[in-house]
């Protein structure tokens, strides 16, 4: 049986990329929901599938095989690289998300990168605070202009031979990202020609495109809430790069918090953990604490 990866899902129907043809198939998935214990298809996923036509390109999904990884927020499976995108203005960067969604992707074993879009527009060294607070988590990142060209190249090289997601907030650029590298670097065959909508469209679907250089590249929607499932408020130092020390804190379990003599206090006032980074922990550290507590209630 044929195997290929679904590039798109809208509406029950999924465009899945047969490995063998290179073609692309529309394919329904009837009955899988009892195959496989109610899985819902996720673009990214590698599938098995019958040809239902071989002339329109009609399929059918038989399976699913198994994922690598898996995302409820973008819903995508099996990346190599998730894509943080923010801009300097225009949305004002949102770092409470960026940082779930970093926990999230190291939770899940995929190194996060970071990119500052629309430099162009920045006036007051926003890119560079960006920087900063983020350098010590050893994190890629990349500060990005349409308008300039600035950091395409570099960007080009991270994404060749991965497959990678573009996450964040709606309006940041993900899409303009995606289009441009798709324009310099875009597959000769027919799938992407298919162009991602441009300037004004939201994104509504999530949609993975082929790079000429290997690799594939994900536009995903906005968003703006987001919970962690994948950490919980004891490991969730364990997912901040720049919190890991061989220091011990004087308290077992301690939340570095309250607790007197505490390592990462340490780095905290060091300047190694920035003083964003370390309030936002805080904060999510509260929240997942506190889902914790009440677990067992509705
Ligand atoms: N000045 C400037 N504007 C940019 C840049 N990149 C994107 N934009 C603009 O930002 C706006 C939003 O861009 P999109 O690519 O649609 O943003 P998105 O992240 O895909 O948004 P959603 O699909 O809603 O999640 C558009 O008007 C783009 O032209 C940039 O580098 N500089
Ligand atoms: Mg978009
Ligand atoms: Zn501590």
């Amino acid at each position: 049986m044929p195997e290929g990866i679904i590039l798109k899902g809208v509406g029950g129907f999924y465009s899945v990329l047969g490995k063998e043809d290179g073609s692309i198939y529309t394919c329904t998935v009837r009955g899988i929901h009892r195959m496989q214990g109610g899985v819902t298809p996720l673009v990214g996923d590698a599938v098995t599938f019958n040809i239902l036509d071989s002339e329109s390109k009609e399929g059918h999904i038989d399976q699913i095989l198994d994922r690598k990884n898996s995302f409820i927020r973008p819903p995508v499976s099996n990346i190599d690289r998730l894509a943080v995108v923010i801009a300097v203005k225009n949305p004002l960067p949102d770092l409470m998300l960026v940082d779930k969604l970093i926990i999230t992707s190291v939770a899940k074993g995929i190194e996060p990168m970071i990119i500052i879009n629309k430099v162009d527009l920045d006036e007051d060294l926003q890119a560079d605070k960006l920087k900063k607070i983020y350098k010590n988590t050893g994190f890629t990142i990349l500060a990005l202009s349409k308008i300039t060209r600035e950091g395409y190249d570099e960007l080009h090289t991270e994404l060749s031979g991965n497959t990678t997601a573009f996450a964040g907030q709606s309006g940041v650029g993900k899409s303009t990202i995606l289009n441009a590298v798709l324009d310099n670097w875009v597959m000769e065959t027919g799938e992407v020609s298919e162009r991602i909508q441009r300037g004004k469209h939201t994104t509504r679907h999530v949609q993975l495109f082929r790079l000429n250089t290997g690799g594939f590249i994900m536009d995903t929607p906005g968003f703006s809430t987001f919970s962690i499932d994948d950490a919980t408020h004891e490991t969730l130092a364990d997912h901040y790069p720049e919190f890991q020390t061989s220091d011990l804190c004087k308290f077992k379990g301690c939340s570095h918090i309250n607790e007197p003599q505490c390592a990462i206090k340490n780095l905290l006032n060091s300047g190694i953990i920035d003083k964003g980074r370390y309030d936002r922990y805080t904060q999510i550290y509260k929240e997942l604490k506190e889902s914790y507590d009440n677990r067992y209630r509705r």
